[in-house]
């Protein structure tokens, strides 16, 4: 199950709702990520990713960044693979901090990103940044005036193009033009970001998605972008489209959504999960092929794992026959005990994901 990497395997038959309609000749890092997404679609094939894999996980960190080899995975210590995908988190970098809102520092970031570039993986970046109206965290929904005074006109416009988006270019700048799938402004159908559906209008946060990427695409010039838009479930096909930022600007179409344990146990989390997923990525393929774009389930998971068949009899299940370039599970954070999305050595759920890492179309790093 190697990661398909080079563009001379990329000649066979793609399908053709899943391909990304460039006839033209492989050129970009970017060009080629796309490309080796689009094969592995083309093979019914999904990569499994993890978030901020290599610089934690369930009760252990990476302590000094310039010395350590980034080979410790909670993925790995269960499949003896690493995740083909890894997610990384900027949330802090727009305030000038030495580490992210998951005291992650910048540097290990980098140095993570790069190292995984480097065993042949591929890099998402999402970004929770902090509400600058009031000074708190993106979670902060307390004005529907936050978007709005970032835009143009605005009280903060200043302030998000001469330190914020800087910021963040110069980071993403210090990639050494590594492909990244970058995932900004997430979960946008919700309303639980200050940039959610009832906090600013749909050309509100149009226009904050086509400015962020103005900036960075062409003020920076930066063509490493891989432009994700995602939604959380839950939302109607035209809640998606109602807020996309458009066609010119993004390349994959993503989609957040995650299970949760209720009265109903382990058997109820599954169906809700299932009904709910499958509802979605049904009209995601249908604008995929639409829109002539891939699609991801950029974020999922099951909180703490407490199904021990989760992968195999849940997850692996309701997305398959689904054209998904890949999945991602949330991160393992190594303060929160009960805040993890993949098993490490010895949990209970642990042979399920190793089962999952070993089916013929799930696709973990081989290296
Ligand atoms: C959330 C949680 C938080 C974290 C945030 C950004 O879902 O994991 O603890 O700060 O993502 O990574």
């Amino acid at each position: 199950m190697r990661l398909v990497r080079t563009a001379t395997l990329l000649a066979g038959t793609f399908l053709a709702a899943c391909s990304t309609g460039n006839k033209k000749p492989v050129e970009t890092p970017k060009d080629q990520v796309i490309q080796t997404l689009s094969a592995h679609v083309a093979k019914g094939e999904i990569l499994y990713g993890h978030q901020d894999d290599l610089c934690y996980g369930h009760a252990w960190k990476v302590v000094d960044w310039e010395t350590d080899s980034l080979t410790r995975s909670d993925v790995k210590a269960v499949t003896g693979k690493y995740p083909a995908i890894m997610g990384f988190e900027l949330g802090g970098i727009e305030m000038g901090d030495k580490a992210s809102l998951d005291s992650v520092d910048f540097n290990l970031i980098r140095k993570a990103v790069l190292t995984h570039a480097g065993r042949g993986g591929i890099v998402t970046i999402s970004w929770h940044p902090r509400n600058p109206l009031t000074g708190s965290d993106a979670w902060d929904v307390s004005s529907d005036q936050v978007v709005k005074s970032l835009l143009e006109g605005g009280e903060l416009h200043d302030l998000f193009m001469n330190q914020w988006l800087p910021r963040m270019g110069d980071f993403l700048e210090s990639l050494e033009g590594t492909p990244v799938i970058f995932r900004p402004w997430h979960e946008n159908t919700a309303s639980w970001f200050w940039w959610g559906a009832k906090l600013c209008t749909a050309q509100e946060y149009k226009d904050l998605f086509r400015t962020t990427w103005t900036y960075l695409v062409q003020e920076r010039g930066l063509t490493n972008l891989i432009w994700c838009y995602s939604p959380n479930s839950g939302c109607s096909p035209d809640e998606y489209m109602g807020r996309y930022p458009g066609d010119d600007v993004i390349d994959l179409l993503g989609l957040d959504h995650y299970a949760f344990m209720g009265p109903d146990g382990a058997e109820g989390a599954a169906e809700r999960f299932t009904v709910e997923l499958r509802r979605s990525l049904s009209f995601l393929q249908a604008f995929g092929i639409g829109h002539n774009k891939l699609i991801c389930l950029s974020e999922t998971g099951l909180e703490g794992l407490p199904d021990p068949k989760w992968w195999t009899e849940v997850l692996y299940p309701a997305v398959k026959g689904y054209p998904i370039a890949y999945l991602l599970t949330w991160r393992n954070a190594c303060d929160k005990p009960t805040h993890f999305y993949a098993p490490w050595e010895g949990f209970v759920n642990a042979p399920d994901f190793k089962a999952f890492s070993e089916l013929e179309d799930i696709i973990f790093l081989d290296n």
